[in-house]
């Protein structure tokens, strides 16, 4: 049997390239700079399948020079970068990986938010430099216990960062469209998005990015928060408007910003968010562990298995075209 051609855009745990390789001829971007599409297009000539790490984005203009196309699985829960609207007018089937990735981006969320409650990071930066002295004193944290944080999203991970949060004592409160059917049983109780912002002491944000969330939180929203407001970004950096951001901060309308991710990203050196000492920047890593990857990319990878043998992918979101006819 003749294999499969497909299209890997960027790095890809090495388990899961190797079930690729069973059925499939690999070309994989190897380059440490994200491919620009020109780059791409030879490949992407007779590529049956596309499995791309969120690096790419998959818009008409990708696809019209893909005209050969069936099936893409992308590595992320997350699918800003896909256009998946033209992926269903081509009868291409598209599947994310949500649900392998909940606990570990849950822990990264709780850790944000813990680490700059009690400025862990800065402490050790502060040891390191030999600030330990007698009688010096590190500057004082907050208490978690007894807080209330307000998740905005509480899908899957929402509700995985509000087990964590209760454990340490706070209250959970959280922000939907819709407000969910199971909430008792999770003891989280609804806010509208207003009262939400002004009622909590953290702010966690797991929303997708969408047309409506983008920009979600201005310069409004943050004058809307508690002075004393801790905010945490693990979603996707365009949810917020990084200068209103940057100025609330600046300002101390709120107190502190915890981020995963950031708009631009990554981050150049000289941007006017590294100026500030109340906030805390890593680098994406919502889903960074070794565990969490290989589930991603294995996922991934009998996803793109399963639709180019012409049958349903087990995470697929646009289902009105997860079969091939
Ligand atoms: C990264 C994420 O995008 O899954 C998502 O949506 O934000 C993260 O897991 C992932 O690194 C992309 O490979």
């Amino acid at each position: 049997m003749d294999k499969y051609k497909v299209v890997v855009t960027g790095p890809i745990m090495p388990a899961a390239l190797a079930l690729l390789e069973q059925q499939c001829e690999v070309r994989q971007w190897t380059e440490v700079q994200p491919p620009r599409l020109g780059q791409l297009a030879e490949w992407l000539k007779d590529a049956e399948g596309l499995f791309v790490s969120a690096n790419v984005a998959v818009n008409e203009e990708l696809l019209d020079v893909a005209p050969k196309l069936r099936v893409i699985a992308q590595a992320a829960v997350g699918y800003d970068n896909i256009d998946v609207q033209a992926c269903t007018q081509r009868k291409i089937p598209f599947a994310n990986t949500p649900g392998v990735l909940v606990e570990t981006t849950a822990d990264l969320a709780f850790g944000l938010l813990l680490t700059a409650a009690r400025r862990i990071h800065e402490s050790w930066d502060w040891v390191r430099a030999g600030k330990w002295q007698p009688g010096s004193r590190f500057p004082l944290g907050v208490d978690l216990y007894g807080k209330t944080l307000g998740i905005v999203g509480m899908g899957a991970i929402g509700a995985a960062v509000a087990k964590r949060a209760q454990t340490s004592g706070m209250k959970v409160i959280y922000y939907n469209r819709r407000p969910r059917a199971d909430a008792a049983a999770l003891h989280v109780e609804y806010r509208n998005f207003e009262t939400l912002l002004a009622e909590a002491d953290f702010i966690i944000v797991l929303t997708p990015l969408t047309p409506e969330t983008r920009g979600m939180f201005g310069a409004n929203e943050f004058e809307k928060m508690k002075p004393t407001a801790y905010f945490i970004n693990v979603a996707r950096g365009a949810i917020v408007d990084t200068d209103a951001l940057r100025n609330a901060l600046a300002s101390n309308k709120i107190a502190y910003a915890a981020l995963d991710v950031t708009d631009p990203e990554p981050l150049p050196a000289s941007h006017p968010l590294l100026q500030l000492t109340n906030l805390l920047i890593v680098p994406h890593i919502g889903s960074a562990t070794t565990e969490c990857r290989n589930r991603m990319a294995l996922l991934a990878a009998e996803n793109m298995l399963l639709g180019l043998a012409g049958k349903p992918m087990l995470t697929c979101v646009n289902k009105e075209v997860n079969y091939i006819v």
